[in-house]
Parts: structure tokens; sequence; C-alpha cells
């Protein structure tokens, strides 16, 4: 780690309420938005680690009102954890360290936002399914994740990123991307544009219904990858789900359509083999299944006769929105090579193929389950 990054995490690491001192940090490399450092530190003669995030404010304009949802959500669900008798709580709920003043976040003198979480140890996480037990994991974490948070009283979440799983919204950013063109880089991406441009008569059907009333607005995660999942190094269970920038009012189906795409293919994200890229039914089913057993019990018939459409769709989605900053010139999402977001674009684009390929098979499942 660059010495100026130790500076200012030393700095940080005196803002929080961690007893101890600072002995070493390492740079977490998962995730294209926020930095992350794993601390270790000594704690009357234990090694104990935090985690120590710097919040992108390009992409998340008001960190104080992530925070507060990030504390809102996490304290409910360690009362509830609680109350049904759970053990290792600091495990199965993320808990927000405070400042020395009792805040749940800490802004520096450049105005950067920082927080702190206590490392949840003995998990592991991985960047694309292993098997499909794995998958279930991931399905029930999720949809347990959703339940626990369903009865959440009080003001509505804030909207840390307003549309953000907005379709058109993101198919007009998409299509303005390609009038612009900034670094004439359209026709290195003719054939994915031309795909993208294709498959509009997809991006209004979830907007649609919910517009009509038939999808019900609930409290979602919204960046449900694999990775976000921490799984037991020893049992391989599912402890607890990460990553709750975007907890915010949205649809489930978002949620699902996102583990359809980060679990159901063996590959990365980023693969540039794409003969390697599939929708494999038999980590799909399990997917499912996980899912349904912690959420099926709330879903309605409109949600589940949706699932493997929202498979299809946010794998899209997410696939514009590569080719979107790929197009910007990689504002966004960060990269580590060149080309990096059109080859990300790419993967997604060859799945949303081999979605709608075996679409009916994977909604007769759900049908079938459910
Ligand atoms: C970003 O934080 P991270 O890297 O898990 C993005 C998600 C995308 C994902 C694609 C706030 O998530 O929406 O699905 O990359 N998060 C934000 O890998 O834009
Ligand atoms: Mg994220």
């Amino acid at each position: 780690m660059a010495v100026y990054q130790e500076e200012q995490l030393r700095e940080v690491s005196k803002q929080f309420q961690i007893y101890g001192e600072i002995l070493h940090a390492e740079t977490c490399k998962i995730g294209h938005i926020n930095e992350t450092y794993t601390a270790t530190y000594d704690q009357g003669g234990t090694k104990v680690r935090y985690v120590h995030q710097k919040i992108n404010r390009s992409v998340f304009h008001d960190p104080p009102a992530v925070m507060e949802n990030i504390v809102r959500v996490t304290t409910h669900i360690r009362k509830r954890l609680v109350s049904q008798g759970e053990k290792e709580i600091t495990r199965k709920a993320l808990t927000v360290v405070p400042t020395r003043k009792g805040k749940p976040f800490y802004r520096d003198s450049a105005g950067e936002y920082w927080r702190t979480l206590v490392f949840v140890e003995r998990t592991q996480t991985f960047e694309a399914v292993e098997s499909p037990a794995q998958a279930y994991q991931a399905g029930f974490a999720f949809g347990q994740f959703q339940a626990l948070v369903s009865d959440l009283k009080g003001e509505r979440l804030h909207d840390t990123i307003p549309d953000f799983h907005n379709t058109r919204k993101r198919f007009n950013a998409l299509q303005q991307a390609i009038a612009e063109d900034r670094i004439n880089r359209a026709m290195q991406a003719r054939s994915e544009i031309e795909f993208a441009l294709k498959q509009e008569p997809l991006v209004d059907v979830l907007l649609n219904a919910f517009a009509r009333g038939e999808l019900p607005e609930r409290i979602t995660h919204n960046d449900t990858k694999f990775n976000n999942v921490m799984l037991d190094t020893g049992t391989g269970q599912a402890v607890c789900v990460v990553d709750l920038d975007t907890v915010m009012p949205g649809l489930a189906l978002y949620d699902f359509g996102d583990m359809v795409r980060t679990t159901t293919s063996p590959t990365m994200e980023d693969e540039r083999d794409l003969s390697k890229v599939q929708m494999q039914m038999p980590v799909y089913q399990e997917l499912a299944r996980g899912y349904l057993t912690a959420a099926g019990c709330f879903l309605t018939p409109a949600e589940l006769a949706l699932l493997a459409f929202s498979g299809k769709l946010i794998t899209f989605t997410i696939g514009i929105r590569f080719l979107t900053d790929f197009l910007a010139g990689d504002t966004y999402f960060r990269v580590h090579r060149p080309n990096h977001n059109l080859d990300r674009c790419r993967t997604q684009f060859r799945l949303v193929e081999s979605i709608a390929q075996q679409e009916e098979a994977m909604q007769a499942y759900v049908d079938h389950l459910s």
C-alpha cells in the first residue's frame, strides 16, 4: 500500500471507537466503487480486524443518508436476530463502529467520508459460484435479508442513488452516450450497441408493472452480487450479506435478477472467453430454491411470475451500464485493464442470450416450487 494511504488510514483509524493500535492494513480489491481496507489492530494483546471504507462521493452524493439507512437496517436486523435467540450476532449482522463523537461516519479534512465496520472473521467470498450449493446459500441469504428488513418501521429509507435500477433511464443514458461518443469508442462497440438497442422491448416491463400497482415496493439490497455474500469458511453456509450502500426502497425482483446474473454462470464478470459464459440450470434451480425458502412466503404471485425475466432484465441493465461507461471513458466503474468495461458488457450480453434461451424452463421451475 502506498505510504500516503497508510498515513491517511492511521489518521482515520484514530477517529473511531476502536480500542487498540493499528498494526497494518491491506487494500481490499473487491468492488468497483468504494475504497476498502482491512485493518488489523492490537487490542489487549489480541489481534482484531476492522474494515475501513472511503465512500465514493461521485457515486453516493449524500453519504450521511447512506449511513443513516445502513444504521437503521443493521440495528433492526440485530434486534431481530437477538429476539430469535441467534448466536454470533456480530457475524450475522454488520456492526457499524461509531466515531469518537458518536457518528456513523468521519469526514476528513478533504471532505471525504469514512466508515468503519467490524470485520466478519472466518468467512470468505467468491467471484464466481463453485457449486449449486453455494447458489442456494446466496439465494437464501438475500431472501432472508429481505425478510429481516420487511418489518422495519418508520420513515421510508433514503433513495441513496435515485433510479438505480430504472432500466428506461439507463437505456436513455446509453443512447445519449452513443450519440455523444465522446472519445470515439462507439466504432469498437458496434455489435454490442446493436444488440443493446434491439432489446428495447425489455426495458419497461417491470417499470410498467410497478406503475400499474402490480409489484410492491419493498426494502431491498439492490447489489446482490455473489461476492457480497460472506460464506463460513468451515461450513460453507452464508453468514451475512455485505455492501449495504444501496439498501433502499426497490423491487424484490431486481435483487433476484442480480443473483441470477452473478451466480448462474461459472465465469467471472469480465471473462473474455465468451464460450464459457452460460446460465447453468442446476445452479439456477438451487439459487431459486434458496431464495424462495426464505422469501417465498411474502412474494406475491405477480413477483413470482417474473422471477426468470428479472434475471434477464438485470443482466441486460448492468450490461448497458458497463457499455455506457465504456463509451463515456470509464468514469464510473473502476477498471484494471484496457477495454475492461467493454469486456464486462460482452459477458453480460452473452449471459442475456443464454438466459433468454432457457427462460421458459427457468420460470417453469419456480412455478413448480411456489
Ligand atoms: C457495482 O460495489 P460493487 O462493485 O459491488 C455497482 C453495481 C453493479 C456492480 C457490477 C453503487 O457494485 O450496481 O451491479 O458494480 N454498484 C453501484 O459489478 O453502482
Ligand atoms: Mg456495491
